[in-house]
């Protein structure tokens, strides 16, 4: 029988999912749960050695022989026992061996002067390639950051990169009823390049398959071609926002796709880039497996979907899997194509989402774009014309820094800078209009809303807060003047709209004008039009849901026959 302690049951079950066999245990009641559990599984191989120090270098001793991958778990209770692993560790270190140093405490601050309390928080730098320290499970939530950690410790693990450490909080409770592990845990598979890619092709192709690009530095023109030659190989769309700057074939707007019914949803997705900033892209891979495909080596499980992990660079990666044959393309791309285009975008208030539409109508091709917040929001909806470069700060997503990343973007390039964003954001990073090296390149369109509308079209806080949001959330009523004052001053030719018809009359010139300096158009919008314009734009979704279930539910019962 095992303890009855759910996340210690978690933690073995997590073990047993990657064959993690081979555990060295040293005395002591904090590990005791642990300890009285596995001895009671024929799964593990269980060694006892009381001094921590020379359990370890067991561990070191072990994980060598065995080749390197395949790790050695060691563990021991609070003191000072776990102090005793660091020469062992270090040594595992530097050998990239995989030791797992599994400690345990009874508590979650160090404040309460329990016996036995050691503060693991911190270690050197050169004992372990990754720390986790492992939440209680008490609900749904930390059941998912639980897993998610430990996909990462064992995966760092079984990778061989070196020793890990996770620390787990136990209760008190040594009863021992339980029959079984939890059955809702997964290994996540590892593969180099060495990959199969005719059996990755026969998964993809039973399946409604994608690309999902997050951010992503400037493709390389190869990169993008295989990428494209890739979803058109197998008909799967390519789905990304401004972020990814993708200009290749299959592209399918996240946000666009949120149009659609659930039954339109991918359910595998090869996973490149960094950080998506929209939003709404995890409701979109809400049902999807993601093949995360890291040049880097760096292991990420985006919203704990990942199911496969390629060490493996993007190239090699679609290269591979274009080289396979293909028995039959699937048409899920020209499905959700043909649904995507069939939405009509409705009159649109003076707001965000309209800005937008009129930017990505007249942005001129080579160009580009930096958007920031909201704006993003808004232009995700809208394809840019071909030619046109699109970014965003979203490796964090700070709305600082803006006007001063494009400064930086039009210092290096000759192309006409824009930069799309609210008046938090600007005033932010109001300082750097004055710089000396601001030249007529540059292109900022200032949604000045007065806010940070982002909260106020958030029914999450907008629905309980309403205008009290105005205090202290949104920021509401500062730099109320206006930026005209300060962009004259700083030698930009200024430019505004307070209706749809001066904003209408105005952005074809702002965009494609002649200028001889840097220019600032200035659009100033109300809350209740952004929040309108935000609802139209949402409300797209339930009216294109069911058109688009009818059109999905035919391709799929043709595609069965
Ligand atoms: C540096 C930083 N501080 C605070 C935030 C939190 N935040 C996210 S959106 C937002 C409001 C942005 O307002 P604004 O730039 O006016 O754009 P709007 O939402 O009105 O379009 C804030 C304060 C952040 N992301 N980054």
């Amino acid at each position: 029988m095992y303890c009855n302690d759910k996340t210690i049951l978690y933690l073995i079950a997590m073990l047993k999912a990657y064959g993690i066999r081979h555990i060295v245990a040293s005395p002591g009641t904090q590990n005791g749960l642990f300890n009285a559990s596995v001895q009671e599984d024929e799964f593990f191989d269980c060694y006892s050695v009381i001094d921590e120090r020379s359990a370890a270098y067991t561990a070191v001793g072990m994980a060598a022989q065995l080749g390197g991958k395949t790790p050695v778990v060691i563990t021991c209770t609070g003191a000072t026992a776990s102090r005793n692993y660091l020469p062992a560790l270090t040594e595992a270190f530097y050998r990239h061996l995989p030791v797992i140093a599994l400690t345990f405490t009874h508590h979650q601050g160090f404040d309460a002067m329990e016996c036995q309390s050691i503060d693991r928080s911190i270690s050197q730098n050169d004992v372990k390639v990754l720390d986790v320290n492992l939440p209680l499970i008490d609900t749904d939530d930390d059941k998912r950051v639980f897993i998610q950690m430990m996909h990462s410790a064992l995966m760092t693990a079984v990778r061989g990169l070196g020793p890990v450490h996770i620390n787990c909080i136990q209760n008190y409770d040594f009863s021992f009823d339980t029959k079984n592990l939890p059955k809702d845990v997964y290994k996540i598979d590892c593969f180099d390049s060495y990959f199969d890619a005719d059996e990755l092709a026969g998964e993809l192709s039973g399946a409604k398959s994608g690309v999902f690009i997050g951010s992503h530095k400037r493709f390389s023109p190869r990169l993008e071609q295989l990428i494209g030659d890739f979803a058109e190989k197998f008909g799967v769309p390519v789905y990304c926002d401004h972020s990814a700057n993708y200009h290749g074939k299959n592209k399918i707007l996240c946000a666009r796709a949120q149009w659609l019914a659930r039954a339109s949803r991918p359910e595998i997705l090869i996973d490149i880039g960094d950080v998506m900033g929209d939003y709404s892209a995890p409701e979109l891979y809400s049902k999807a497996k993601m093949w995360r495909v890291s040049g880097n080596g760096k292991f990420v499980n985006r919203h704990g979907h990942t199911r496969k992990f390629f060490d493996c660079p993007e190239e090699l990666f679609f290269e591979r899997m274009n080289s396979v044959t293909v028995e039959k393309k699937s048409e899920f791309y020209s499905q959700v194509k043909k649904c995507v285009d069939e939405v009509v975008i409705p009159e649109l208030p003076l707001s965000s989402p309209l800005i937008a539409q009129y930017l990505a109508k007249y942005l001129p091709s080579d160009s580009v774009i930096h958007v920031t917040s909201n704006c993003r929001r808004g232009l995700n909806f809208f394809d840019l014309p071909s030619g046109v470069d699109s970014c965003a700060n979203v490796g964090t997503c700070g709305i600082d820094g803006s006007v001063s990343t494009v400064l930086g973007m039009s210092l290096v390039c000759d192309k006409l800078c824009f930069c799309y964003l609210g008046d938090l954001a600007f005033f932010y990073d109001m300082n750097i209009l004055g710089n000396r090296h601001v030249g007529k390149n540059i292109r900022i369109l200032l949604v000045n809303n007065n806010c940070g509308v982002e909260f106020r079209i958030n029914p999450v806080v907008d629905n309980p807060l309403g205008e009290k949001v105005d205090v202290l959330i949104d920021a509401a009523g500062h730099n109320a003047g206006g930026a005209r004052g300060w962009a004259k001053s700083c030698g930009f030719h200024y430019m505004s709209a307070k209706t749809k018809d001066e904003f209408l009359s105005q952005i074809n010139e702002f965009c494609n004008g002649e200028f001889d300096n840097p220019v600032l158009f200035e659009v100033f919008t109300t809350i209740a039009d952004e929040q309108n314009g935000k609802n139209t734009m949402l409300s797209l979704r339930d009216k294109n849901k069911e058109k688009s279930l009818h059109r999905l539910m035919r391709h799929l019962k043709g595609n069965k026959k």
